[in-house]
């Protein structure tokens, strides 16, 4: 048995965590915040068989895949005014870990 530690970003988690319940994975979620932009993300949880992983794994990266989007800059002073300009910002991907789990206990 394996223990996937899943970190992604909070707007992909509620939809990674659905699909991964969805095909019979049990998932824990926790809020966590990253140490370097002490920014929010969310940590899943999941025990699961060894044959298992690749297919948890898959579901993850299908709803936090890496992508662009165009976000509003902070303003900033130009041309005689404030002004926000779009910049383009990478979003999303996840950061995995998978453990050993020596032993699994429901009481
Ligand atoms: P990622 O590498 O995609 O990491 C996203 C989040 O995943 C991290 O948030 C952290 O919560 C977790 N994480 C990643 N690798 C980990 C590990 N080896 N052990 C434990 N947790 C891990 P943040 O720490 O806030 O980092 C956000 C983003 O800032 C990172 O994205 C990376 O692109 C960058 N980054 C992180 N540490 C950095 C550093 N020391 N120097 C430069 N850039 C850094």
């Amino acid at each position: 048995m394996k223990l996937i530690l899943a970190i992604l970003s909070n707007d992909d988690s509620p939809a990674a965590s659905n699909a991964l319940n969805k095909n019979g994975f049990q998932v824990t979620k926790l809020a966590t915040t990253g140490g370097f932009l002490r920014a929010g993300n969310t940590t899943l949880i999941v025990g699961c068989e060894d044959e298992k992983v690749q297919d948890a794994i898959n579901i993850i990266g299908e709803y936090s895949s890496k992508r662009t989007e165009i976000v509003p800059s902070t303003a900033s002073y130009d041309i005689g005014r404030y002004a926000s300009f779009p910049v383009e910002v990478q979003v999303g991907g996840a950061t995995i870990f998978v453990l050993n789990v020596e032993q699994f206990v429901k009481l």
